[in-house]
């Protein structure tokens, strides 16, 4: 029944942002008008590159520079200067939310939507570490070297330039005070780039006693078993803390939290009575449940594809043999038809997306601790909260850490389980593909927004295209910062993202000249409603997302002209940003990477 009454609200909200799209749509010419982002696009810097792409853009935006000004101030001069709080999962499904169509009981994170935005179409980068790159600085990672760059210190290990503050080092400048807790995957340490108070957790092996995590750059202690230690609570709890030190002593100030869960990334570990409540709930097997989610997906207006279906080929992105001989023959590489598995391989299968499922709850009900000491600083109603997977669910496998006794219970400390492609594929509903891909299951993150002093609209969705990297340039075109070109001394490039605060009062009115992406040699432009996507080693797929978010019905034999100019478009990009990578780097000191990992080393963070 909570979907149905959710629903049918979502979707009166739906009808009336369908007549205000048809409004704008009224005088489209096809292109962008303008130049709304003066920052954006392959027409900067220098006059460097030639003119804009001749794709034909599919731009839902007819909306002027001057009227993205005017809904920007409109939602500026409705409150102070708003607290920020980013959240982020790690490795949680499109649709593992019950606002997002799952059936994960996530009720503080819904009602965050009900009374916020959702966004149905934002993009982070398939990975951790170059997802908190771009939501951390406004690059695409690889234009700060936090992915791999052929020939240039790069990648998880890579070295920001001097030109590429973080929002925290930004924000500490104009007063704010700044706290970071969990996981941080960014390069040198939140004590070093402008927080106030960090709470790190290093160990992403296990979640109840990790052996290497720190505060304030001070290593606490491995907890024991009697301390009933659970990592994503414990995460809460410092941001908690570090609320409560603000509410008393800098009260007058406004903050950032920058709050990061390792949930539900593996292993899968959850306290044993939380398990037990969703071991029913998934007997039903990987198939059913990507049917039940597309079709709330559908009902909600979220999606207009269905779930395409399950790629049975297509397993872990790295393999591990062994780990398969140490998990036992329960576990399965693949997502093969339910009813084709063992009762005994979908008993073992139901247990991991029931804690998988159980990490999800924990964290919703963290978030509504932390919601909680919002209320009680009567700060929650000017605080800009937006919520966020780093990447898709993962089909990675593999044993790490403690190693894994088959004989402990499932989700205990003794055991180390991965979701998989059958129940990833799942959860990533109603797209293909999974962590580390860059087809949509990838790179589709839930992005849920709430500011009620800020943004007037609750319950409604968005559905214009944005990516990690627009979150710094909206936070800044909120608080009216505008950034120098310069950096410690350095030229800054120009922010390849937009604001979407725009977005906050009307959908449609800001657009990307287009999205780009790149991890581990998966690749991925898309340009108005047109991807061109392609798996590492792979030949180019060209789709049309308009329809076939579900990336099903691949047009490049029908549109070889336009898969040609986005491949073009990607290139030329791609050139760019390797020279941003390099722009602060003397040549004679290039060399190739010592910290180029293999798919190996870098598989599992
Ligand atoms: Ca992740």
């Amino acid at each position: 029944m909570r979907y149905l009454s959710f629903s049918s609200r979502l979707g009166r909200s739906l009808k009336m942002m369908v007549g205000s799209l048809a409004v704008l749509l009224i005088g489209l010419v096809g292109f962008s008008l303008g130049d709304p982002h003066p920052e954006a696009g392959p027409n900067r810097a220098e006059g460097k590159w030639a003119s804009p792409s001749p794709v034909q853009q599919v731009s839902i935006s007819s909306v002027t520079a001057k009227t993205q000004a005017m809904l920007t101030a409109q939602v500026r001069s409705r409150s102070q200067r708003p607290n920020i709080v980013i959240i982020l999962a790690d490795d949680m499904g499109y649709s593992d939310l019950g606002c997002y169509g799952g059936e994960i009981e996530t009720p503080h994170l819904d009602q965050l939507a009900a009374h916020g935005l959702r966004f149905t179409q934002c993009y982070n980068t398939a990975r951790c570490w170059p997802s908190r790159a771009a939501i951390m600085t406004g690059y695409y990672a690889q234009q700060v070297r936090r992915d791999t760059v052929p020939g240039v210190p790069s990648g998880g290990r890579g070295t920001r330039p001097a030109w590429a503050p973080l929002l925290s080092e930004i924000l500490k400048q104009h007063g704010y005070r700044c706290y970071h807790s969990g996981k941080w995957h960014i390069d040198s340490q939140p004590w070093n780039t402008g927080f106030d108070h960090g709470y790190v957790v290093n160990d992403h092996d296990r979640f109840f006693g990790p052996k290497n995590h720190a505060e304030d750059g001070k290593p606490l202690p491995q907890p024991k078993p009697e301390d009933n230690f659970y990592l994503t609570t414990e995460i809460a709890r410092f941001a908690i803390k570090y609320l409560k030190e603000h509410a008393q002593q800098h009260g007058e100030q406004p903050f950032f939290l920058h709050l990061c869960f390792t949930s539900p990334h593996f292993p899968l570990q959850a306290p044993q009575d939380v398990i037990a409540h969703y071991m029913d709930r998934y007997r039903v097997g990987w198939n059913v449940i990507q049917e039940e989610r597309g079709k709330r997906l559908l009902q909600m207006g979220l999606v207009k594809n269905r779930p395409p279906a399950m790629e049975i080929e297509v397993g872990p992105p790295y393999h591990f043999p062994e780990a398969l001989k140490i998990l036992g023959p329960y576990e399965v590489n693949r997502p093969f038809p339910w009813n084709q598995l063992t009762q005994e391989q979908q008993a073992f299968q139901v247990a991991k997306m029931a804690i998988h499922a159980a990490m999800v709850h924990i964290m919703d009900q963290a978030i509504g601790e932390v919601l909680e000491q919002l209320k009680a600083m009567n700060a929650l109603d000017n605080t800009l909260i937006m919520f966020a997977s780093d990447n898709g669910a993962s089909a990675e496998i593999m044993v790490r850490g403690d190693g894994h006794d088959p004989k402990a219970p499932p989700g205990s400390a003794q055991t180390f389980l991965c979701l998989g492609p059958g129940w990833s594929s799942a959860s990533n509903t109603p797209f293909r593909r999974h962590k580390t891909w860059v087809h949509e299951g990838g790179i589709s993150t839930p992005l849920i927004v709430h500011w009620p002093a800020g943004i007037k609209s609750q319950g409604e969705l968005r559905h214009t295209p944005i990516h990690f990297i627009d979150v710094v340039p909206t936070v800044l075109d909120i608080l009216g910062i505008s950034l120098p070109q310069e950096w410690n001394g350095q030229p800054r490039p120009p922010f390849p993202g937009v604001s979407f605060a725009p977005l906050f009062v009307q959908d449609g009115s800001v657009s990307h000249e287009y999205l780009w992406f790149l991890h581990e040699g998966n690749r991925a432009i898309r340009v108005g409603d047109w991807k061109l996507v392609a798996a590492h080693d792979e030949p180019w797929e060209l789709y049309n997302l308009a329809a076939d978010r579900g990336e099903t019905e691949n047009l490049i034999q029908k549109e070889p002209e336009k898969a040609k100019q986005l491949e073009e478009l990607w290139n030329r990009l791609w050139e760019q940003f390797q020279a941003d990578a390099r722009r602060d780097i003397p040549a004679n000191q290039e060399k190739p990477s010592p910290v180029q990992k293999t798919p190996r080393e870098s598989a599992g963070q």
